[in-house]
This record gives structure tokens, C-alpha cells and sequence, in this order.
């Protein structure tokens, strides 16, 4: 972390203090009318209600369950980007091959008119089947004539102009999945026309290949995009094969750490679990990428798209939508424009949050990450057939008993407590999440936590 973003840290610290203070003062006055909203069991209700207990401070040094790893923003792509996970759509999850430049302009139109774009969904990615199946007689890659007329260049352009920014698809092998040329062999060449066309993302695929590793096939294209001058995010697509996160911190922007997603609950979950065994490695500058969102593409409740995006956004993930934002409906809309659970995937710390309970086999599951400024995210899941009240302690999540918080609600927008107290529990509904930020109220601890970044 350079001297400038340690300043800008330090200026929002200051004002977050302000804030609290201002919020403590409000949420006392709250207090008794919003806590029967937060407690489970009656007899906690005195003890939350008592505003007037001694503060405790933090004690020395940022809790080691939540502390992140000091080596995190060694051996990055020294590319300049992904310091926050990439945000944007992709056409694969709803056209699959079914996809045009018609698509595209609209999509870039409804991303500002529905006002994703101002949210920070900058990316438009064109997937697979954009390209001519043969080369020119140059070897050059060519737009696929029959759905992009006008070219990949006019696309960019267009895009650019809207301030958006353009992505494109190729494969580490010989043809990609469906089956248009690959870059194997063309990593060169193809890089430089992407550069020609100014793109600024390109997801590579692992179809077709010759057989060798993904560790010798990809750097090859980082080289290759690296040599063209033009920052190009290096989204790769390997599947989670050879295991990227412990090698492609210098190779890629993000690596795929499963395969391809489908848009239903039992593929989210199983995803979800494989993502997280890999949660330490994630860091600015190169992510862990659990696929592409399904989240408005039909095969799942609102519900259940809620926890969809809610872990997404935890777990530091490419917020990537899928869906045909032309014909978005309004609470598809809500939940991807939520700027509250935007905003911890985008989070400057860029720590991934992981499960840090789970109570058996009752499919009840506490995940939890730090943020910036010595706050901390909070997601209760529920994996089960049934409504169900989960209770999540501050000691899973490394935080002293009976230090003073605010409770932040990211999906009812509302900060429902501030209390000293050792443990939250809330109902959750079927497959569904809540998700809090915690933000402890002490000074003191904040201004320790801008020096460990000092340090950092
Ligand atoms: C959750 O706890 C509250 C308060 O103790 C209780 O009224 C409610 O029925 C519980 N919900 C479930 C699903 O157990
Ligand atoms: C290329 O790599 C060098 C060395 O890592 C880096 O300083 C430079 O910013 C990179 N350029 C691009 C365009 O990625
Ligand atoms: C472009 O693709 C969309 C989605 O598949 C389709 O509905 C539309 O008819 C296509 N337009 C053209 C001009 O081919
Ligand atoms: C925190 O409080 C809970 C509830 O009283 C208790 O079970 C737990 O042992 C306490 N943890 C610590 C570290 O004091
Ligand atoms: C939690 O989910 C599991 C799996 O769906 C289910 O078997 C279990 O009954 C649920 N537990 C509760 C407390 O609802």
C-alpha cells in the first residue's frame, strides 16, 4: 500500500469516527424500541439496554482470526489493476453462443440506464463466439462477420465512449470451447490485436489444449499482454485445476477456482465451498474467481439469489452479472445495485471472508471477514429447508466480548443496534443470508490499525 491510499485510509478513519459518534448518540435514543428486533432470548434484553457500562478498548493488536496475511500484496501482476475485484456483465451466463453486437450495445445502454454502471459495473465482456472460426491469411483473429458486423474495434468504441470498458474471450489452447481459434501458439499475435481493438479484460479458457500445464500456458499470454504496453485485467480460466491461487498471484488478475457455475442453488453452494478453502490467497491485485453471477437468470429464488451475491461480495469475487440487464426486473435490480454489499466486495483492505462457524450438520453458517478501518463483515447463512435463528459470537470472529459496536443491516439498510454485547442472533429465513457490518466504536483501536498499515 503506497503513501497516498495510507493518507486517504487515515481521512476516512477520521471521518468514520465522527460518524460513530454521531451514530452513538441516535442509536441510544433507538435503542429500546430496535432491540427486540435484534435479540433471540428475552433475558439479553438488560443486558444490551445498559448504554451506560464501562467501554472496553481493543486490546493489543488486530484479532488473529481476522487479521490479514502480511506477505498479501507481495508478487502481484504488476499490472496496476484489480486492486478491487473487476466489476461488470458477461455474456455467457444468459446467451451462452446465442450472442450478437446488438446485445452488446444494448447492454452497454441498459447498464447506464439502470444505473449499474454509476455502481460500478464498468466491464462488458464478450465469452465465447465472437470470433470467425478461421484466421485471416495473416493469422489474425476476425470478428465473427455474421453477428458482429461492425467489428470488435467499433464495439469498443462504442463502450468506451459510454465509459465503460470492453473485455473479449480467448483460450490457452487450440480452439476454445466452442470451437473457435485458440491463442496457444498466437499468444503474440492475438494479444496485440486485442491491444489494436483497445481492450481492457480478457478471460482465457483451458479448452483444446496441448496436454501441458496451466502453469507454463498462461504466463505466456501475461507476457504477451504485458508486452503490448495497454492494461489488460488477465482473468484466468483454468477451472481450479493445479490449484492457481497458490501460483497465479503473479500470473493472473483473477483464476477461476471451480468449474463453470450453473444457475441453480446446489451449484452455488457446492461453488461457494470450493472458493472458500482458498480464501487466504485472494489479495489486491490478483482474485479468486468463483464464476460468473447467475443472480436474475431464473433458476433461483430472490432469496436464494440474495445469499448468492451477498457471499459473492465476501468472498472478494468478481462481481460479474449474468443476466440480461435489458429486461431486468426491479428486485433482480435491487439486489445487484446494492451499493451497502457493493461496497464490502470493493472494499480497500481487499480481505476475503470466509466460514468461520458452522453448528453441525444444521446447514446454519456464520462467514465473516475484516474490512477497512478495523471494521469487520457478518454474514449469517442459512442452508436449510427452514427458517431458522442464527446466532453468530464476536469470538468467531476474534472480537473481545463486550466491546461497543454498531450493527450495520446491508440488506434493510437500517443500523440496528449499537450495544456492548458478546454475540448476535437473528432469524434467517429458508436459503437465505443477513449480512451486518460491525463497526467498534473506539478510537483507539482504529488509529492502531492505521499504523499496522504503515507498517504493512
Ligand atoms: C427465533 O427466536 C425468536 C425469539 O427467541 C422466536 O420468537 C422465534 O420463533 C425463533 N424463530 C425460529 C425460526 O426458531
Ligand atoms: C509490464 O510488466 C512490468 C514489470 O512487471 C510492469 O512494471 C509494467 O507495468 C507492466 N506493463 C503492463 C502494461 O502491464
Ligand atoms: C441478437 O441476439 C439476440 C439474443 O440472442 C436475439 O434475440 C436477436 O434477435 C439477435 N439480433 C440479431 C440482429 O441477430
Ligand atoms: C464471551 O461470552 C460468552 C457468553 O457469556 C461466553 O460463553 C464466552 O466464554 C466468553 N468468551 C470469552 C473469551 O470471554
Ligand atoms: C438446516 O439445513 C439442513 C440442510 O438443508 C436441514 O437438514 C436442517 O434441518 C436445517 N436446520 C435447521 C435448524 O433448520
Amino acid at each position: 500500500m503506497g503513501r497516498r491510499s495510507t493518507a486517504e485510509l487515515g481521512d476516512r478513519m477520521t471521518k468514520n469516527v465522527v460518524v460513530a459518534m454521531a451514530n452513538l448518540r441516535l442509536v441510544f435514543g433507538l435503542l429500546s424500541s430496535v432491540l427486540l428486533v435484534v435479540s433471540c432470548v428475552e433475558d439479553r434484553h438488560t443486558a444490551l439496554r445498559s448504554p451506560q457500562t464501562p467501554r472496553r478498548q481493543f486490546p493489543e493488536g488486530v484479532p488473529s482470526s481476522v487479521a490479514p496475511l502480511v506477505s498479501r500484496h507481495q508478487l502481484r501482476l504488476d499490472n496496476g489493476l484489480a486492486s478491487t475485484p473487476p466489476m461488470g456483465w458477461n455474456s455467457w451466463n444468459h446467451f451462452a453462443c446465442n450472442v450478437n453486437e446488438t446485445v452488446i450495445f444494448e447492454t452497454a445502454d441498459a447498464l447506464v440506464s439502470t444505473g449499474l454502471a454509476a455502481k460500478g459495473y464498468k466491464y462488458i465482456n464478450l465469452d465465447d463466439c465472437w470470433a470467425a472460426l478461421q484466421r485471416d491469411s495473416q493469422g489474425n483473429l476476425l470478428a465473427r462477420a455474421t453477428t458482429f458486423p461492425s467489428g470488435i474495434k467499433a464495439l469498443a468504441d462504442y463502450v468506451h465512449s459510454k465509459g465503460l470498458k470492453l473485455g473479449i474471450y480467448s483460450d490457452a489452447g487450440y480452439y476454445t470451447c466452442a470451437s473457435q481459434p485458440g491463442s496457444l501458439g498466437h499468444e503474440t499475435q492475438d494479444a496485440q490485436t486485442f491491444a489494436s481493438w483497445e481492450i481492457d479484460y480478457l478471460k482465457y479458457d483451458n479448452c483444446f489444449t496441448d496436454g501441458t500445464k496451466p502453469e507454463y500456458r498462461y504466463p505466456v499470454m501475461r507476457d504477451a499482454l504485458n508486452k503490448t504496453g495497454r492494461p489488460i485485467f488477465f482473468s484466468m480460466c483454468e477451472w481450479g485445476i493445479d490449484s492457481p491461487a497458490t501460483w497465479a498471484n503473479n500470473v493472473g488478475n483473477s483464476w477461476r477456482t471451480t468449474g463453470d457455475i450453473t444457475d441453480d442453488w446446489n451449484s452455488m453452494v457446492g461453488i461457494v465451498e470450493l472458493n472458500n478453502v482458498w480464501a487466504d490467497y485472494a489479495a489486491p491485485g490478483g482474485w479468486n474467481d468463483p464464476d460468473m453471477l447467475e443472480v436474475g437468470n431464473g433458476g433461483m429464488t430472490v432469496e436464494e439469489y440474495r445469499s448468492h451475491f451477498s457471499l459473492w461480495a465476501l468472498m472478494k469475487a468478481p462481481l460479474l452479472i449474468g443476466c440480461d440487464v435489458r429486461n431486468i426486473g426491479a428486485e433482480i435490480l435491487e439486489i445487484l445495485a446494492n451499493e451497502e454489499v457493493i461496497a464490502v466486495n470493493q472494499d480497500p483492505l481487499g480481505v476475503q471472508g470466509k466460514r468461520v462457524r458452522m453448528d453441525g450438520f444444521s446447514g446454519l453458517e456464520v462467514w465473516s471477514g475484516p474490512l477497512s478501518s478495523g471494521r469487520v463483515v457478518l454474514l449469517l447463512w442459512n442452508r436449510s429447508s427452514e427458517s431458522a435463528n442464527i446466532t453468530a459470537r464476536w469470538s468467531d470472529m476474534g472480537i473481545p466480548n463486550d466491546t461497543l459496536l454498531t450493527v450495520r443491516d446491508l440488506w434493510k439498510h437500517e443500523t440496528i443496534s449499537e450495544a456492548e454485547m458478546y454475540e448476535i442472533c437473528q432469524e434467517v429465513p429458508s436459503h437465505g443470508v443477513k449480512m451486518f457490518i460491525l463497526t467498534p466504536v473506539s478510537q483507539i483501536y482504529l488509529k492502531r490499525e492505521s499504523y499496522s498499515h504503515k507498517m504493512d
